[in-house]
């Protein structure tokens, strides 16, 4: 059976599990903290980082969210989810890219250090800068997304794709930490509402992290 590193709000084991989900892959969650620095997480992964996925009977260890995607991708038919034509895979992959790093960096890593990390290893207050500037970014972000929305169904094209797990991810986390202002995004809304009522993605989001509420909203498909 394949293990999961992973917590709660890590959007990155979240793309990994939507996947894991759509393919119909079995695994079993092991709760990680990554900033505890555990030894024995450390000797797994050099870099700290969740996710990892461990399958012991058959010695194979996974790491990095996107290797971990290209795997099952390669190995499990079912749910394509970097399909199409070469020029499709590469644009699946470029949207990938950007939500993983720029969506990431600007938007979730900002409220994930100060609405999560202050508060559980820190004990310390938010800097009302800091979640402005990660609100304002978010906004910038979800405006390219309505403009991607307008022109296809789904981020990458025709047909759901890694980018999108990789966007509901993102997106998922930055809102569960009140991060995101859904006015005036009506095109990445509706998108957003499909995705929150997939099958693969509806378990993730009835997890919580303790002592961070969500808002009221957030597991609601018609938000
Ligand atoms: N490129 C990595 C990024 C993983 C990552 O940044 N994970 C965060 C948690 S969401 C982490 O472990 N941070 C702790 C650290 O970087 O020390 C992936 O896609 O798996």
């Amino acid at each position: 059976m394949w293990q999961l590193y992973q917590f709660p709000l890590c959007p990155f084991s979240r793309k990994v599990r939507t996947l894991l989900n759509e393919k119909d892959v079995g695994y079993e969650l092991v709760r990680e903290a990554p900033w505890e620095k555990r030894d024995e997480f450390v000797d797994l992964n050099p870099a700290g980082q969740t996710p990892v996925m461990a399958d012991s009977a058959r010695g194979t260890l996974l790491i990095d969210s996107m290797a971990i995607c290209e795997y099952f991708e390669e190995t499990v038919d079912k749910a394509a989810m970097i399909n199409g034509t070469a020029a499709n895979r590469a644009e699946i992959r470029r949207l990938v890219a950007w939500i993983d790093t720029q969506f990431y960096r600007d938007v979730t890593a900002p409220l994930l250090r100060e609405r999560m990390e202050k508060r559980i290893v820190h004990r310390a207050t938010p800097d009302a800068a800091a979640l402005r500037e990660a609100m304002k970014s978010a906004i910038g972000h979800l405006d390219y997304l309505d403009y991607l929305l307008d022109h296809r169904t789904w981020m990458a094209g025709a047909t759901i794709s890694l980018a999108d797990l990789a966007a509901a991810a993102q997106i998922s986390i930055a809102d569960y930490l009140g991060g995101v202002d859904w006015k005036g995004h009506e095109q990445t809304a509706r998108w957003y509402r499909g995705m929150k009522s997939r099958r693969a993605f509806r378990p993730l989001l009835a997890e919580r992290m303790s002592g961070i509420e969500p808002p009221k909203y957030y597991e609601d498909p018609d938000f």
